[in-house]
C-alpha cells in the first residue's frame, strides 16, 4: 500500500514553524531557538497542537508534556489497535537548525494528511507525536519526554529537574510546564505503540560525503553527559604569586585539554566535548573561585565509552590535585548504546530501494527519542544528508528534493507497518 505525500506543504510547515523563536546564524542563515519550555517552544507547540487538531486526530498531552496525536473516531479509524507512531521533537537547542526534529514531526503529520485524503483503510492507525525536551540543552538529560514515556524515569523524577538557565538553576521542569499550560493529564510511562518511525536530518558527514539519499539507521551510539566543578579560591589577579594559586580555570583548561586528546587516542567514533563552561565570579582581574564545566563523551562501544569514563575520572583528580581544587562530578545523562530493531531497518533500506533512492545502513552520533521508544516496541529511524555535516547551528540545511524523499520513505515503511500482521 502506497500514498504520495505533498512535499510542498511539508515544506511549508518546516518554513511555518522556523519562523517561531527565530535567529541569524553568522552569514544570515535563518535557524529557530526554542529551548524546551520557553515561551518560544510553547507558541511552536501551540501551532503542531492546532495542525493535529486540524486534521481531526485524538491528541492527548502527558504529565511530561509530550503531545501524541493518532487516528481515531474523528478520523473515522476504529480499530483499536495500537498506532504505528511516528514524530520526534520541537524543541532546539539556543542555536537550532530549521530541521532538528522538525522535520521528523511535519513529515508525520504530512503522511497522515495524505493517507487521511486518501481514504486508506489501516490495520493500524497511525499517531504522529513531538516530546518534550528532546535536547536537554535546558534540562538534562537530553530525551528527557520520550524517556518517561518510555518508563526510563518516573514522572516526578522528571518534573523536579531544575533548569541550567545563565545564574541558574533555574524553574523545575513541572514549573515550567505549568507555566506554558503544557501539565497535561495523560499517564507517564505511555502506552506502547505498534512500531516508531522517526525522520531525522543525519546532522553529519556521511550520506552527503558518499552521495547517497537515505540513512537505514542501525542505532544510536552511547552518550555520558557530566557536569564538572572545580573549586579553588578567588585572588587578586596581579599580587598572587602562581605557587599560591588555587586556580579552577587552569584545572578546566588541562580537562578540555585531556579529552580532546583522549578522542584522538582512542579514534573514531570516540568524540569529546566540553560544551559549557561557567566561571565565578567571571572577571578580568580575579583569580576565580569556580568552574563549572559539561563533558559530553560519546561511543558506539559500551566497553570503550566506560574507559573513556575512567580516565576522564582518573584525570580529574589528577588535575585537581595538581591545582589544589577541589572536584564535584555530577551525571547529567548516561544512556548505553542501542540497536534498532532489524524489521524496521531492513523495511527502511527496502523502502528507499524501491523509490530507487541510494541508501546505506549507519549508526546516529546524535541521540534521538526513538532510542527511547526502543525500550517499548520495535523503532528505527530514516535519515536524510545535512549539508556540510552541520547542525545544532542556524546553517543546518537539507534539500528540499531530500526533505521530500526522505518523508515519502518514511510513509512507505509506516504503511507496510499499519498494514501488516501483529509481531
Ligand atoms: O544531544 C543529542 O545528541 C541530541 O541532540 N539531543
Ligand atoms: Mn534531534
Ligand atoms: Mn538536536
Amino acid at each position: 500500500m502506497h500514498v504520495d505525500i505533498d512535499g510542498g506543504r511539508l515544506l511549508e510547515r518546516l518554513e511555518a514553524l522556523a519562523e517561531i523563536g527565530p535567529i541569524t546564524g553568522a552569514s544570515g542563515e535563518r535557524g529557530s531557538a526554542r529551548l524546551a519550555l520557553t515561551d518560544a517552544d510553547r507558541d511552536g507547540r501551540d501551532l503542531v497542537l492546532g495542525w493535529m487538531r486540524d486534521l481531526g486526530l485524538d491528541v492527548s498531552i502527558d504529565a511530561i508534556g509530550n503531545v501524541i496525536a493518532v487516528m481515531g473516531e474523528g478520523c473515522g479509524h476504529r480499530s483499536g489497535r495500537a498506532p504505528v507512531l511516528c514524530g520526534s521533537h520541537i524543541d532546539t537547542v539556543a542555536t537550532g537548525g530549521r530541521f532538528d526534529g522538525n522535520l521528523g514531526v511535519l513529515a508525520g503529520l504530512e503522511v497522515i494528511e495524505s493517507v487521511l485524503a486518501a481514504g486508506l483503510e489501516l490495520r493500524h492507525p497511525l499517531g504522529v507525536g513531538f516530546f518534550t525536551d528532546e535536547e536537554g540543552a535546558r534540562f538534562a538529560p537530553d530525551m528527557l519526554g520520550s524517556l518517561v514515556y518510555a518508563g526510563g524515569m518516573t514522572v516526578e523524577q522528571a518534573h523536579d529537574i531544575r533548569a541550567a538557565d545563565p545564574g541558574g538553576p533555574g524553574p523545575t521542569v513541572r514549573d515550567e510546564l505549568e507555566r506554558i499550560g503544557y501539565l497535561g493529564s495523560s499517564p507517564c510511562p505511555g502506552s506502547p505503540p505498534h512500531a516508531f518511525v522517526e525522520l531525522h536530518v543525519e546532522q553529519g558527514p556521511v550520506l552527503e560525503a558518499e552521495g547517497l539519499r537515505i540513512g537505514a539507521v542501525t542505532g544510536v551510539q552511547g552518550i555520558s553527559w557530566t557536569r564538572v566543578t572545580f573549586t579553588g579560591q578567588s585572588n587578586h589577579a596581579g599580587t598572587t604569586p602562581m605557587s599560591m594559586r588555587r586556580d579552577p580555570a587552569a584545572a578546566l583548561a588541562r580537562i578540555a585539554v585531556f579529552v580532546n586528546d583522549l578522542a584522538d587516542r582512542f579514534g573514531a567514533p570516540q568524540v569529546a566535548t566540553v560544551g559549557r563552561i561557567e566561571l565565578h565570579p567571571n572577571l578580568v582581574n580575579v583569580v576565580p573561585s569556580r568552574a563549572t564545566f559539561t563533558v559530553d563523551l560519546r561511543n558506539t562501544d559500551e566497553v570503550v565509552l566506560c574507559r573513556a569514563e575512567e580516565e576522564l575520572a582518573a584525570e580529574l583528580a589528577r588535575v585537581a590535585e595538581r591545582h589544589g581544587v577541589t572536584v564535584e562530578t555530577e551525571c547529567l545523562a548516561r544512556f548505553e548504546p542501542v540497536a534498532f530493531d532489524e524489521r524496521i531497518v531492513s523495511r527502511v533500506e527496502a523502502a528507499a530501494a524501491a523509490r530507487g533512492l541510494s541508501v546505506r545502513r549507519m549508526p546516529s552520533g546524535a541521540g534521538h527519542d526513538a532510542q527511547m521508544l526502543a525500550r517499548m516496541c520495535p523503532s528505527g529511524m530514516v535519515f536524510v544528508p545535512s549539508i556540510g555535516g552541520v547542525s545544532h547551528n542556524p546553517a543546518e540545511l537539507t534539500e528540499d528534493a531530500d526533505l521530500v524523499a526522505g518523508c515519502q520513505v518514511m510513509a512507505d515503511v509506516m504503511l507496510d507497518l499499519a498494514d501488516g500482521g501483529d509481531w
